[in-house]
């Protein structure tokens, strides 16, 4: 049996239901989070739960719990799930009302859901790596906000996806800004760069832990623009998130990264990566 949180109750998966004038299915009127959990262990939670916190507020959404709270209930969770290697998903939004674009009165509560999804770990692609087009990245201008609209990111993904491709590399105009649901990152002399994290991309979370990693083992780190010509003219390109980890990029639009094979430093990195996973979850399945 798998359960699900709704509202902070654990229920039977095959009855959490939201109503159909919830605002997350009529306008998209909410946030999420994907929370990686490795050996029964959330991976980052509570950098996962405080980006949720810092969604919702950017919203005007105030969580009906704190973070502790809500990670006792995640962990409950997990438990119930018996979940040992996969993901949560975690989504809030502004509660159920008449269909209006004005914001309801604010006595209506939001509905905070979670559940729990089994998941490996991709290790063929983290092993050879992974093809990538490019397309023009069509989102609005407020990308770090992890919101539950995401119609520019499917239509990117899927792009990628009917193209035989893992990932689409979104530029706005030469400036490459972020994938369909990732980081992007080159290496250029033994430099990793990246978008710095403002409003056009997400400031994720395994970016967060991968610049850490960086620091501590004297890889130089830009994190700045760079622009398409730059992302073809790299000596490695690799892409990261809460379930890619860091994924090495071999392909763009068709034409080979440098040799068309992961590169050292992005080698370096997914090993640094795995250790960090086993510091904090102790066992790597
Ligand atoms: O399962 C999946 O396919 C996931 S889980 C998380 C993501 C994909 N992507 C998160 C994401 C994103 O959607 C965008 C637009 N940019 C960057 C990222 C990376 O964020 P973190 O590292 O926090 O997952």
């Amino acid at each position: 049996m798998a359960f699900a949180l709704l509202n902070g109750q654990i229920i039977n998966r095959s009855e959490a239901k939201v109503d159909i004038e919830d605002r997350g299915y009529q306008f998209g009127d909410g946030v999420y989070e994907v929370i990686r959990v490795y050996n029964g262990k959330m991976f980052t939670v509570n950098e996962h739960l405080q980006r949720f916190v810092k969604s919702a507020d950017s919203i005007g959404i105030t969580l009906p719990y704190t973070t502790k709270e809500i990670a006792e209930m995640l962990e409950e969770l997990l438990k119930k799930n018996n979940l040992k290697l996969g993901n949560i998903y975690m989504q809030i939004t502004r509660g159920t009302a008449p269909r209006n674009h004005l914001f309801p009165p604010a006595n209506v509560p939001p509905t905070l859901v979670a559940y729990t999804i089994k998941a490996d770990r991709p290790v063929e692609k983290l092993e050879k790596g992974v093809k990538t087009i490019l397309t023009e990245d069509i989102r609005w201008l407020r990308c770090d906000i992890k919101s539950l609209n995401l119609l520019g990111n499917l239509l990117a993904k899927q792009k990628a996806t009917e193209a035989g491709c893992y990932e689409a590399i979104q530029h706005r105009g030469q400036d490459v800004t972020e994938g369909s649901s990732s980081n992007i990152y080159i290496v250029k002399n033994g430099v990793v760069i990246t978008h710095e994290s403002d409003h056009l991309i997400l400031k994720g979370i395994t970016k967060d832990v991968i610049l850490g990693l960086c620091g501590k083992n004297n890889i130089p780190v830009e994190e700045r623009t760079f622009s398409v010509d730059e992302l073809r003219d790299a000596d490695e390109v690799f892409l990261s998130s809460t379930t890619s980890e860091v994924m090495p990029v071999i392909e763009i639009n068709g034409t080979k990264v440098a040799s068309g094979a992961p590169g050292s430093v992005t080698r370096k990195l997914q090993t640094f990566f795995e250790q960090e996973i086993e510091r904090q979850c102790r066992i790597l399945e």
